[in-house]
């Protein structure tokens, strides 16, 4: 029976024969230079970690196992989950049985329900969610079968097994933390009969007449999976998942990482400032008003949320898929028309300030109009969304990780006064 699980266990052997060969001839090789301004600068361009599952290209952006995201946007969220470990499209077997996966571990323990009731009203989103999955960390079978000896080669398969049954149930957990912490009238019970993204959107409970809030799931879901191995979330769970924790303290470490506001806490940014300046114009303003405004804002100290990224040199094509979406569905929103409008003025603005090295729009710049319009108007969420796309390629490298025994994570630092005696 083709499944994820057997594909993994062809590949992996051959995985690990090609790093212990890379290993044995190339070992000494220099990938990377680091300089001071490096050391002080957050490590940016530095060439220290491995990844397989997806690369970003300041020109091209997302690549996921070789294939650029603007020729895969769409395919399933799951399929993309597949695709990220297996280095393959799974197959039509392969992807029922994944799916059949996901949906016999979506039931989601009945403690999670009485944590999340009886955090503080005024939780963030980001909060609850990283709780719930924090709490659910007793669950691990990988430290369950480590506790009882687990041989190191096969690390990876209880690894995977916390992954798959992780997976399954953030829909319903990202669902509950939307239903409970906005107030809405109760839980919504899954549909058996929908994919993994459609069934989140069901969950939610947002009106879906036409279908097009399953399809905008799908979507995002898709396009905010995985960004390599060295964004702060991803690097994150990385370190903590290279410590040999199990993966619900790893996947919950990461989403700390993501609900900071230079990093996935942008998208809520985002649509603030976007309905900041609806409200202040009274709709859309002109172009030349918007400039202005943008000025003043950096003027002020502020950075424009969803521009500039620390790898990317050209607009990101999770952007511009979302834009796609946008110009199909809802040409004629407001919101939607403020951020096509930036689109026109900001970057010439970045420009002329000179500061960001990257004055196009990132994935958060358009995402939020989108959820807006479909009635997903409590925006302190929407990181909520990304962390459960994003939980995918965090599982995903965390597993190979596994699989190929990278060691605990252990950079050097230097102190100032070596800099100053050294440099
Ligand atoms: N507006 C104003 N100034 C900006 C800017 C923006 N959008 N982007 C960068 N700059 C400034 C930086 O603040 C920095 O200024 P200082 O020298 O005064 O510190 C300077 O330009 C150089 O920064 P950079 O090298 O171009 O960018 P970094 O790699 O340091 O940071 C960030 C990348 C994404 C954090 C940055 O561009 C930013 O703050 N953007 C706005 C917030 C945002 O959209 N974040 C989401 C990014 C995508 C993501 O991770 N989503 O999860």
């Amino acid at each position: 029976m083709a499944s994820l699980y057997n594909t993994l266990e062809e590949k992996i052997p051959v995985w690990r024969d090609d790093v212990e060969s890379l290993l044995k001839n190339n070992g000494s090789s220099v990938i990377s230079d680091v300089t001071l301004t490096q050391a002080y600068g957050g490590m940016r361009g530095v060439k220290g970690l491995v990844c397989d599952t997806s690369s970003v290209s300041p020109d091209t952006g997302l690549i996921i196992r070789g294939k650029p995201l603007l020729d895969i946007i769409d395919i399933l969220p799951e399929q993309v989950f597949f695709l990220l470990l297996a280095d393959e499209m799974p197959d039509e077997d392969a992807l029922t049985n994944l799916q059949s996966q996901l949906s016999e571990h979506a039931v989601v323990p009945d403690y999670i329900w009485t944590i999340l009731n009886s955090m503080p009203e005024d939780s963030h989103p980001m909060a609850m969610l990283n709780t719930a999955v924090l709490a659910m960390e007793k669950e691990s079978v990988f430290r369950k079968n480590y506790d009882k000896g687990l041989s190191k080669e096969d690390f990876w398969k209880p690894m995977l097994e916390d992954g798959l049954s992780l997976i399954a149930k953030l829909p319903a957990i990202g669902a509950g933390v939307y239903r409970i912490r906005f107030q809405k009238s109760g839980l919504i019970e899954p549909d058996g009969s929908l994919d993994w993204g459609a069934n989140f959107a069901h969950m939610l409970g947002l009106n879906d007449p036409d279908g097009n809030v399953k399809k905008l799931m799908r979507l995002y879901l898709m396009l905010h999976c995985d960004h390599e191995g060295g964004n702060a979330s991803a690097f994150t769970s990385l370190t903590i998942g290279s410590t040999l924790s199990d993966l619900y303290y790893a996947v919950s470490g990461g989403l700390n990482a993501l609900a900071g506001p230079l990093h996935g806490l942008a998208n809520q940014e985002c649509l603030k400032f976007v309905l900041e300046i609806r409200d202040k114009f009274g709709g859309a303003p002109s172009r030349d008003e918007l400039e202005q405004l943008c000025w003043d804002r950096l003027k002020n100290g502020r950075v424009i949320p969803g521009y500039g990224h620390a790898v990317l040199r050209c607009p990101d094509p999770r952007f511009t898929a979302f834009m796609n979406f946008g110009k199909e569905h809802i040409e004629n929103d407001d919101v939607f028309h403020i951020v096509e409008t930036l689109f026109d003025v900001v970057p010439e603005v970045l420009k002329k300030h000179g500061k960001a090295k990257n004055p196009w729009p990132n994935v958060d710049a358009a995402s939020g109009a989108l959820l807006y319009h479909y009635g997903l108007r409590e925006f302190s969420y929407y990181t909520v969304l990304f962390s459960i796309s994003r939980s995918m390629g965090i599982i995903s490298q965390i597993v190979i990780n596994r699989a190929l025994g990278i060691p605990i994570m252990r950079p050097k630092s230097v102190t100032t006064r070596w800099l100053k005696d050294n440099c």
